[in-house]
């Protein structure tokens, strides 16, 4: 539950809020009842610490118990409700010293702080309101996103799009919890009577606003994880320089040698702000060496967890009975076929069992255009603009929302075999109770710590 009785008792955290290295400016966080007290005795001025008014900048020493100096900095207070924890808080800005910040942090334990862990600050957020439980969870997604896409969906999140919607589904399901049960208590009067027709339309409409939520899953997920794209074919097809040249670096191996790649490769690319997982394998066909056999054991697993497979063949030479197999491998597979080495007098136009190849020369850069075009539209065609649509982003949403779904497809079947209000009632509660562990209404501990033991300390 949300619990915000224990506000007075938690302790007062300190920690790191930017990057330990050298930089401009690295800023230290301190949340808690005692924040102002505390900073309030590492802090040598011109103005009284009591006197800064809060939001303002102040320049100042931070002096460790004994008064040595350790740094001058800007320092700014907080007062509680109106900070990012919802706490009174201080945020130091010192030089970007790691030394300096690590004494930093050891003169404000010192002096009564305790370390945060990991995500403790959005945690308190949470906790004291200032967020709900999918707005935390995409303050993490916005610190990680690596594309335009992948920020813009986070942002939505934070911008509470997401709960808005939820809001929106749970509203029209307290609504018909209502009706339902004015109908249980009142069976007796005739005008409370409930049109069938009118309950499961309502259910309906419910249950097709979560499905529609719930297609959004898997154009989500990959912002935030990539589109995981597995080059595969047989060896010596120019999967690694393929591999290398949409990469941009010389990361895998190549040779002229068949079965150079054994351990799987992986690399983050973005192509037109989509996030891909590229995924370099070994060359599949019958092998009696061992490490080869388990690169290619490799190969298949890369296969099976690949949203996408780029299937490649050698155009220098004619089909050989790899290529057959290959694409029994990945007939259960969205793919993309591509011919490579098409640049010297080829056989390409003798791979015509290949459905709608693309032609490419790895060596000349022919085509790769086109392939970066077909990867993206790949990603494009699943429907959604992160910038305008709100999308599910991670599986804890996701799992949420078909829980809820489940529950509402009973209601429905209920409803149609003519079950008694009481149990259609049972299976909304149960939505109703997935809606509200989304947003974080109802959430135990143990979940608060799987979620927010994933942010970075000091966040
Ligand atoms: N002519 C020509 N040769 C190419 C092209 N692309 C790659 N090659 C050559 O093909 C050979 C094999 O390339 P790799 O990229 O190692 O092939 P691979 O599919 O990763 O091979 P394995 O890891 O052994 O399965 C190398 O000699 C490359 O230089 C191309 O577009 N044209
Ligand atoms: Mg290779």
């Amino acid at each position: 539950m949300t619990d915000t009785s224990s506000f007075n008792h938690r302790p007062t955290i300190v920690a790191l809020a930017t990057p330990l290295g050298e930089s401009a400016i690295g800023v230290i966080r301190i949340s808690g009842k005692d924040a102002h007290s505390l900073a309030g005795k590492l802090y040598r001025g011109k103005s009284r610490w009591e006197s800064l008014s809060p939001r303002r900048a102040t320049v100042g020493y931070l002096v460790d118990m004994d008064g040595e100096i350790l740094d001058e900095a800007v320092w700014i207070k907080y007062a509680s409700p109106s900070s990012y924890t919802g706490e009174d808080m201080v945020e130091v800005m010192l030089h970007g010293n790691p030394w300096i910040l690590l004494e930093a942090q050891r003169i404000f334990v010192k002096a009564g702080a305790f370390m945060a862990k990991p995500g403790e600050f959005t945690e308190r957020a949470y906790l004291n309101g200032k967020m709900d439980l999918s707005q935390a969870e995409a303050v993490n997604d916005l610190i990680r996103a690596h594309t335009r896409l992948a920020k813009s969906a986070a942002l939505s999140q934070l911008q509470g799009k997401l709960s808005g919607v939820i809001t929106r589904i749970h509203s029209s399901l307290l609504e018909l919890m209502a009706l339902l049960e004015a109908a249980i208590d009142h069976s007796d009067i005739e005008e409370t009577f409930l049109s069938y027709e009118r309950v499961l339309g309502q259910i309906e409409e419910i249950r097709s606003s979560l499905v529609n939520l719930l297609k959004t899953a898997r154009a989500g997920q990959i912002l935030s994880l990539g589109l995981r794209v597995a080059l595969v074919g047989a060896p010596n097809v120019g999967k690694s320089s393929l591999f290398n040249l949409l990469a941009r670096e010389d990361r895998a191996i190549v040779t002229e040698i068949p079965g150079t790649t054994r351990d799987t490769l992986e690399v983050e690319i973005q192509i037109q702000d989509v996030p891909f997982r590229l995924i370099d394998t070994a060359g599949i066909h019958e092998s009696t060496d061992r490490v080869e056999q388990e690169g290619i054991r490799r190969s298949q697993k890369a296969i099976e967890m690949a949203d996408l497979c780029v299937v490649l063949f050698d155009g220098s030479r004619p089909p050989q009975k790899e290529d057959q197999a290959i694409l029994d491998l990945v007939k259960d597979k969205s793919c993309l076929f591509v011919i490579n080495k098409v640049e010297e007098p080829h056989h390409a136009h003798e791979y015509d069992f290949v459905e709608d190849p693309l032609w490419i020369s790895v060596r000349n850069h022919t085509n790769i255009d086109i392939l970066h075009e077909r990867l993206a539209s790949f990603y494009y065609a699943l429907g959604y603009n992160p910038q305008a649509d709100v999308l599910l982003t991670n599986q804890r949403q996701e799992a949420l929302l078909s829980q809820a779904l489940d529950a509402l497809e009973e209601a429905k079947r209920e409803t149609i075999a003519g079950t008694s209000e009481e149990y259609i009632v049972h299976h909304l509660y149960k939505a109703k109770q997935s809606l509200e562990e989304i947003v974080g209404k109802t959430s135990h501990e143990a979940i608060l710590d799987r979620i927010f033991s994933r942010f970075c300390i000091g966040k």
